[in-house]
């Protein structure tokens, strides 16, 4: 692994004639628009470019310029001068957009997530941005490539993305200051807004769905959500939206949603105002942000899975309720029902990084 910043990161683009370029499964707006604006970037330096992203397109994101130069990872194995990997860690394989196994290149990887554990043969990590749309702005101006509009439209799907429509705390006077430039090379500001706030009636379903299953604990600080794939279709929902929602509920500091895939793998998304969830997410397997985190557990139960979660916040909010959970897990061992072994085993030696009041 060679760690190298963005004239390094565009020197090895510049080098190489075939680039593939990737990110991750469920791809959100700073995902798609990263890509979308590199595989522009990369069309007007004359590049053969292919994006591999094993999810279909949806609605949403059609609008997006190049999204729909998207495929599949060919059956057939893949060569190339460098693959380009964006907005995910390369060693959380299961969450990759292609498949690694098919793909023989060099791998570049372009991130901004602080729990990136920097295992590509390149990394350029800035945790410090918000979004990895603000690195592929980067390559622009240092490669002084033409910031024309239809890239500076993927570029601000990635940003107002990441930034909740710049309300989030990673907001900031440099995000505001690249919305402003992106606009001004013509943006297309309206078109953002409309199909990213735009959901589908599936989504309703779900979003009340989900709504009914909230249960409050700490006293209404911490929101809990559980939904499952065998209750309503949830697998082509993005719920991202929905577990931020959960957290702006009057006192609620920390929501999570935990979501049920029909394999039975259980994916949960942490969002927090005010606590480092990132690290709680990457006790339990998954990473991602200080205050917007998920990580994945595989098939099981997800009333196990709902135990490890509350047992993890116990470590920020207090002993008092996880006493409780500690009762509901003797009664899992009795009904056998898992879960409790793995959070003893996670949560109940005392942790330095992950100890109450450290938020
Ligand atoms: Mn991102």
């Amino acid at each position: 692994m060679v760690r190298v910043d963005g004239r390094q990161s565009l020197e090895l683009i510049n080098a190489a004639r075939q680039v593939i370029i990737a990110g991750h499964r469920q791809p959100d707006g700073d995902c798609w628009g990263s890509m979308a604006g590199l595989c522009g970037l990369l069309v007007q330096k004359g590049k053969q470019v292919r994006m591999f992203m094993d999810e279909p397109l949806t609605d949403q994101y059609r609008f997006l310029p190049f999204a729909d130069r998207a495929e599949k990872t060919p059956e057939r194995p893949v060569q190339a001068d460098l693959l380009v990997l964006l907005d995910i860690d390369l060693a959380n394989r299961e969450r990759l957009s292609y498949d690694p196994a098919k793909v023989t290149a060099p791998v570049l990887n372009i991130d901004h997530h602080p729990t990136n554990g920097a295992t590509a043969d390149y990394v350029w990590l800035e945790p410090e941005r918000a979004a990895t749309a603000c690195l592929i702005d980067e390559l622009i101006r240092l490669g002084q490539g033409r910031l024309t509009g239809e890239l500076a439209t993927c570029l601000y799907t990635g940003l107002a993305c990441d930034t909740g429509f710049f309300r989030n705390r990673n907001t900031s006077a440099e995000t505001f200051e690249l919305a402003g430039r992106l606009a001004v090379a013509g943006a297309d500001v309206w078109a953002v807004s409309e199909n990213l706030q735009r959901v589908s009636q599936q989504f309703v379903r779900v979003m009340s769905e989900v709504l009914q299953t909230v249960e409050y604990h700490w006293r209404g600080r911490v929101a809990l959500a559980a939904v499952r794939a065998d209750q309503i279709d949830i697998e082509t929902v993005d719920t991202s939206e929905i577990v931020s929602f959960l957290r702006i509920i009057d006192g609620v500091e920390t929501a999570v949603l935990l979501k049920q895939s029909r394999t039975g793998s259980i994916r949960v998304s942490f969002r927090s105002g005010s606590r480092d969830v990132g690290k709680l997410a990457q006790k339990l397997g998954g990473g991602g942000h200080r205050y917007a985190a998920g990580c994945t557990f595989p098939a099981g139960d997800i009333a196990a899975a709902r135990r490890m979660v509350l047992a993890g916040l116990a470590r920020e909010y207090g002993d008092q309720e996880y006493d409780r959970i500690i009762e509901y897990n003797k009664t899992a061992r009795d009904d056998q029902s898992g879960g409790f072994v793995e959070a003893e085993a996670i949560f109940a030696a005392p942790d330095q990084g992950w100890a109450r009041g450290n938020a």
